[in-house]
């Protein structure tokens, strides 16, 4: 019922009457009145007025599986009168099916568990907070409650396992539209799989596969985004931002994953039809932060210097050694940095 009512208060312009509301609903005015303030604690700011009635006056940034269904529902109405204009057709698959939590593990723990039950291609999961935030090789990724955006989403691809890691810069270029379509904020990609301001990392995307006789079982894309954070730990103080840091104001996450899903939809798609990132390169490579640098990659064993070109359709970074000789870097277990640092 509290989700009803925030339904009215939202579709209504100016203060709608608690006699109004259980009049539509079929239930007492006491009942309204409980459920007002259960969404008061929650966070919406509701004022009520004797003989007006209520108002929803402010919804700041809740995070809820009703307001994620709210935003994926407003963007989906948005990307169908968008078809046509936009870059591909829109099948509302991402975000079809969400699945929000509190306090979870790890989202990618989560839709994996989902996945072996059968959950259906586009399911989200969302939580609030992470207690196992987990970022590549056994990394711990940061994941404090009421402040961040900790996404994952389930594929079933076609594709041969050879072409898995290329969905992490579809997704990289995703993050990078959606953040900028809800903040206005442009972020960079540092390839392969974090997106960067102002040399501080934003943003971490772990994917991971599960497989079956040499063929993709399912994909597990987990998208960690910070958004309102004012302050970090120590140790990622030097190298982390949040979106709220840069704007000095905070956003809605509900609104970010859903537009983080629909722009996910229009690269994967792309790619997918494709079977590479050909369409995708050219703004890829505009927002790669280091290109034309020289940036540092290394493995367990061995370091060397090179300059960054940029990717190719396949994904691979494409760098000139200072021999000369030109090499294309598979994403694998290299890690990149700039010769001074992170970025
Ligand atoms: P990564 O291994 O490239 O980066 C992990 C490193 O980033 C850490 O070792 C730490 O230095 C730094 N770090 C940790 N937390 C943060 C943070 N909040 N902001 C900035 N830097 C941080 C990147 O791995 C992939 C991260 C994916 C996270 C998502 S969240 C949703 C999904 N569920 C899950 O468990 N992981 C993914």
């Amino acid at each position: 019922m509290k989700e009803r009512i925030l339904d009215l208060l939202s579709n209504t312009d100016g203060y709608i009457s608690g006699q109004h509301i259980s009049e539509l609903l079929g239930v007492s005015r006491t009942a309204v009145w409980k459920n007002i303030q259960r969404l008061q604690e929650e966070g919406y700011v509701i004022e009520g007025i004797k003989n007006k009635g209520y108002r929803l006056a402010k919804k700041g940034d809740i995070l809820s599986l009703y307001e994620l269904k709210c935003h994926m529902d407003e963007s989906s109405r948005q990307a169908v009168a968008d078809q046509g204009k936009s870059a591909g057709p829109f099948t509302g698959k991402f975000g079809s099916e969400i699945h929000y939590y509190d306090e979870i593990d790890s989202t990618n723990l989560q839709v994996k568990r989902l996945a072996e039950i059968g959950a259906p291609e586009g399911t989200l999961v969302v939580g609030d907070c992470q207690v196992k935030g987990r970022g590549r090789l056994g990394r711990v990724w940061t994941s404090p409650s009421g402040c961040g955006l900790w996404m994952s989403l389930l594929l079933r691809p076609e594709f041969s396992p050879m072409q898995a890691s290329m969905v992490t810069l579809a997704a990289a270029m995703a993050v990078r539209d959606g953040i900028y379509k809800v903040t206005g904020i442009e972020a960079g990609i540092k390839w392969p799989n974090d997106l960067v301001c102002n040399g501080k990392k934003i943003c971490g995307i772990l994917t991971e596969m599960s497989m079956e006789e040499n063929r993709i079982s399912y994909i597990v894309v987990g998208i960690g985004i910070n958004v309102n954070n004012r302050s970090f730990p120590e140790e990622l103080q030097e190298k982390a931002v949040s979106l709220a840091m840069l704007t000095g104001k905070n956003c809605s996450r509900a609104a970010l994953a859903a537009a983080v899903c629909r722009s996910f939809e229009q690269y994967y798609e792309m790619f997918t039809a494709d079977g590479n990132l050909k369409r995708i390169v050219p703004t890829y490579n505009q927002y790669l932060i280091n290109r034309g640098r020289q940036v540092v990659i290394s493995d367990h064993a061995v370091s060397m210097v090179c300059t960054s070109e940029g990717i190719d359709e396949t994904g691979a970074l494409l760098v000139v050694r200072e021999d000369g000789t030109r090499e294309a870097i598979t994403s694998g277990e290299v890690s990149v940095r700039g010769i001074y640092g992170y970025v």
